[in-house]
């Protein structure tokens, strides 16, 4: 029989210590008017058992806000995470553009940037096969200057009247609501293969650009042409580039898989690591300047973001650095509320006619109206500028600001008899570059310059690495795998044709299917110089900022574990400790040692290399133990190095690893440490089904 018991009672045994709840001051709880809370564990009701009351305010006001936590997320770019930082001006260019940040080296302003995926849901997993957006809010003493970009310098369409046709085709399927995350479908490969100016963008989305290894590790580029004026009003393009400190890096797909299923807040969640241990990440912000002389040499149309200007044939100029060193207090507060509007300029900064960046510049200030609830959404703390700001734009849901004075209109002469004060025009404001155009004439169409979708696609391909086109190769055949309409696997294949018939061959044997007819191109491709700046693997990426992660079991060598923690301490390589229980091993030395993770939560794919400590008695146990076979095959798969040893052998064998240059006994510590970003590439056809 249930025995009714008094409420204080059972309050006083759950809270043990029920005088907390009255306390007054900073720490007492109120409701959203400020009220004093008397107990947050019990509703009002009728007698000890009896109904809820209407009246209860408390309650009823805290289920009101709990029922609306929830906004709209965003169109696309959903899932993201973001960090403050500051961009420091190390290149002054005044002789360029008069834009505050660019004015001074040394110069530092606040930033807030936001990287994301583009398809996927909020709640979706950080490592699909995607594009990533990289988004940065500079808070300058002119006003916030947004530059939203991707991880990729180039996009699917060129005029913004295709972006909602091309997000319908990528995001889920209108009558099943899936797939999540994931262009591999036949909706998206529908249209890419019926668009064929996303050829150049879809090469990328197949490449290793589109598996980062971490946000830290990819390149940022503002994609469109933007403009430069000078204070003399002189105005050069630009075109934007964030070049990471940490080198770049990308995971191989079955690494992104399993990750996927390991861990999904994966990427996220090694940029709060990487800020929270001190390992601020860094990119330098380059510029490639050019005029209207230069851009008409050139073999596509500089106003076409589906074109790029090949770093050899403009080089980068770098003038500034970015540091992301504080995580946000609040997820929801800055992270999901923050605003990018490209529309965001300031003086010295200029749009061009770019017909995406055109269109761009509606979108996202009409997005934030739905997503945020109000036109007052640059009031919130995180898109609020730095500097004043004051107009006679007044009221609107969610106004938080209280202006004073009678005046809302502007021409006013209350302000002359001291009536109000009102904000006015200022001659040295933002002014538009008074660019002309050709042709006066409003038309529907598209230029004749923007005919080529081969060419680039071309060079990116044959710029990249033998691995690079073998990655592309089995990204195609994956993706339309899983394609279930012929006809649409057979087009792609005919526009692979043109791109590179070779490409087109190998792609064709991996689906088994016979090569159709080659597209009919509007515009003849032609062979562009390769660019190496385009290939991950021709840079050397430095070992500064991965993780290595260390499988001990009791009886573990305590000398080795100490040389390795060293080693990577002051290499900056960020260490886990892997054991059979989180509890920990007792060292060869008998001392206890706390482990970080259980093996079956930290299979080797969270790590870029890893090391296995093992006493031979303990190794042979493991053999048993799927997760931790599980730990070294993957490790040895994905081609990763693995240090080890003499203890580690029986495990070694039941992985099926064979020594390579990848797999050795560790010696010295750095000879493991020294491999961390390295894949041992020769060791794929061991692996992959080639050998
Ligand atoms: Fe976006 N895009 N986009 N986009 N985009 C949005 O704005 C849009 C494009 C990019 O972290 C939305 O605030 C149109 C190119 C990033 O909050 C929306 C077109 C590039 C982010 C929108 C494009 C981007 C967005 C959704 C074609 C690279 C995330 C929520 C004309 C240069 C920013 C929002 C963040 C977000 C529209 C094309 C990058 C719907 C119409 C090209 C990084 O307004």
């Amino acid at each position: 029989m249930v025995t009714k018991k008094s409420a204080t009672a059972s309050n006083q045994d759950s809270l043990g210590q029920g005088g907390e709840l009255h306390q007054s001051g900073p720490n007492s709880m109120t409701t959203n008017h400020g009220v004093p809370i008397s107990d947050n564990q019990n509703s009002l009701r009728l007698g000890v058992r009896g109904p809820t009351l209407l009246e209860d305010f408390v309650l009823r006001e805290k289920i009101f806000h709990f029922d609306h936590e929830r906004i709209p997320e965003r169109i696309v770019h959903a899932r993201g995470t973001g960090a403050h930082g500051y961009f420091e001006c190390t290149q002054a260019i005044p002789e360029l553009t008069q834009a505050v940040v660019f004015q001074q080296a040394g110069h530092r302003v606040p930033v807030f940037c936001r990287f994301s995926t583009v398809a996927g849901s909020k709640g979706s997993k950080d490592t699909p096969r995607d594009v990533r957006g990289f988004a940065v809010k500079f808070y300058t003493e002119q006003g916030n200057w947004d530059l939203v970009g991707n991880n990729m310098p180039v996009f699917f369409i060129q005029d913004a009247i295709k972006f909602p046709d091309l997000i319908h085709a990528v995001k889920p399927e209108a009558d099943r609501g899936f797939p999540q995350a994931a262009s591999a479908h036949d909706t998206f490969w529908d249209f890419v293969s019926l668009m064929p100016e996303s050829l150049h963008t879809v090469m990328w989305l197949m490449s290793d650009r589109a598996l980062p290894r971490s946000f830290r590790m990819m390149q940022g580029f503002g994609v469109h042409t933007f403009r430069f004026v000078n204070e003399k009003g002189k105005s050069h393009f630009v075109k934007f580039h964030w070049k990471p400190k940490q080198g770049m890096q990308s995971t191989l797909w079955d690494e992104a898989v399993k990750i996927s299923g390991a861990d999904s807040d994966y990427l996220r969640r090694d940029l709060y690591e990487a800020i929270q241990s001190g390992s601020f990440p860094e990119w330098e912000l380059g510029v490639q300047v050019f005029d209207q002389k230069w851009a008409d040499k050139q073999d596509y149309d500089v106003l076409d973001a589906t074109k790029l200007i090949p770093e050899e044939s403009l080089p980068v100029k770098i003038v500034g650095r970015m540091v992301l060193d504080r995580y946000p207090d609040n997820f929801f507060a800055e992270t999901e509320q923050v605003a990018f509007l490209p529309s965001n300029i300031i003086p010295g900064i200029d749009f061009t006619d770019d017909p995406l960046l055109q269109g761009r510049l509606f979108s996202y200030l009409d997005t934030q109206k739905s997503r945020l609830g109000t036109v007052n959404f640059h009031q919130i703390p995180i898109n609020a500028p730095r500097c004043p700001f004051s107009n006679m734009q007044r009221d609107g849901m969610m106004q938080t600001q209280v202006p004073k004075g009678r005046a809302t209109y502007e021409p006013n002469s209350l302000d002359e008899v001291g009536e109000s004060l009102g904000p006015r025009a200022q001659p040295d404001g933002f002014r538009t570059f008074p660019s002309t155009v050709d042709d006066g004439a409003k038309l529907r169409v598209r230029a004749e310059s923007f005919a080529d979708h081969y060419s680039q696609a071309r060079m990116f391909y044959r710029s990249q690495s033998e691995v690079e086109q073998e990655h592309v190769i089995a990204g195609l055949v994956f993706e339309l795998s899983k394609v279930q309409l012929n006809h649409v696997r057979l087009r792609v294949l005919s526009h692979m044709r043109v791109i590179d018939e070779d490409l087109a061959k190998r792609a064709a044997q991996g689906l088994g299917l016979d090569l159709p007819p080659a597209a009919k191109p509007a515009s003849k491709p032609i062979d562009m110089p390769l660019s190496k700046a385009l290939s991950i693997l021709a840079q050397q990426p430095p070992i500064a900022g991965r993780t290595l992660g260390i499988l001990v079991t009791d009886g573990a060598d305590k000398g080795l574990l100490e040389l390795l923690l060293a080693g990577a301490q002051e290499a900056g390589v960020a260490v886990k400790l892997i054991a059979p229980q989180v509890g920990g091993v007792k060292l060869s030395d008998g001392s206890h040692r706390a482990a970080d993770e259980k093996i079956a939560g930290a299979p080797s794919v969270l790590f870029d290399a890893v090391a296995l400590l093992l006493d031979q008695e303990q190794a042979l146990k493991l053999c048993t133990n799927k997760a931790a076979v599980d730990f070294v095959a993957d490790a040895y798969g994905h081609l990763k190095a693995i240090g080890h040893d003499g203890g580690a052998k029986p495990l070694l064998d039941r992985a099926g690893v064979s020594a390579d240059k990848g797999v050795f006994v560790i010696k010295t510590g750095d000879d493991l440490l020294s491999k961390v970003a390295s894949r041992f590439w020769e060791r794929r056809h061991q692996v992959d089904g080639t050998a």
